[in-house]
């Protein structure tokens, strides 16, 4: 399976809203540089299609994400202006395929991010902090994929929104940011921004690397996802997604 096929395929399931199977099925050998050749021709496709790129996005930072899709590493992705969810109104969910909320710490950069940086510099590049919420849509049947799998289709990405920017310097410790994921008024789960590599901030160091490892860099005013700080949960069912933070609260509705 060459990577223009693979991406070929990824469009296709997405305008068609139909999954498929992951592609490591047939050739076990895929690997990472493999799955980011696919992720790339995705975001040329994209650009060239009049989309612009307006943040990054990791994936798998947190062990509830790692458990549940059984890859023990962080990936990143892109996000571009075909993402964005802006508040209000409903959520057009038949837009998609599988789709699951999860909730995120987002960062802006105020700065350039050119790596590597270590925990110092991250913060150093940071403008805002904020809560959001990250819509994921695998385009495998039933998230079933691996590696290689899920950086090809531009690691789930499907949609975000993020909630009001707070100051870094109000923001306080990360690491203790609260989340509470409320679905339909009831509390379905909990956790803080140390869910997140031990600290948000790691993810932005992470991202550092991989970026200066690949020769790109991310310009400020860029937005970035650091990873969702507790499982996804289907939105098929629900009518209210929101999320209670010491960020804020941001909530999605069906
Ligand atoms: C892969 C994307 C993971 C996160 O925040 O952990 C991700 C998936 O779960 O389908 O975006
Ligand atoms: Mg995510």
């Amino acid at each position: 399976m060459t990577p223009a096929d693979a991406a070929a395929t990824l469009v296709r399931a997405r305008i068609e809203r139909r999954a498929v199977l992951p592609f490591t099925d047939e050739d076990p050998t895929l690997d990472e540089a493999w799955g980011y050749a696919v992720q790339d021709l995705d975001r040329l496709a994209r650009l060239a299609a009049g989309e612009r790129v307006v943040g990054a996005k990791l994936g798998l930072t947190s062990a509830p994400k790692q458990q549940r899709m059984g890859i023990a590493r962080p990936i990143a992705g892109f996000l571009t202006d075909a993402h964005v969810i802006e508040g209000g109104g409903g959520l057009p969910v038949h837009r998609w395929i599988q789709p699951r909320a999860e909730p995120e710490i987002a960062f802006l950069l105020g700065h350039d991010l050119v790596g590597p940086v270590d925990r110092a510099g991250a913060a150093a590049v940071l403008d805002g902090v904020a809560i959001a919420v990250e819509l994921i849509d695998s385009r495998f049947e039933g998230y079933r994929f691996r590696l290689a799998d899920v950086l090809a289709d531009e690691t789930s990405a499907a949609g975000f929104a993020v909630g009001a920017w707070v100051e870094p310097d109000e923001a306080g410790d990360l690491a203790a940011v609260t989340c509470e994921v409320w679905v339909d008024g009831q509390r379905r789960d909990a956790a803080t921004g140390a869910a997140i590599l031990g600290h948000p901030l790691e993810a932005l160091v992470w991202l550092s690397e991989h970026l200066a490892s690949r020769g790109e860099t991310l310009p400020a005013g860029s937005v970035v996802l650091a990873g969702a700080m507790t499982d996804a949960i289907p939105l098929a069912d629900l009518t209210s997604y929101e999320v209670r933070s010491s960020l804020g609260t941001l909530e999605l509705t069906t």
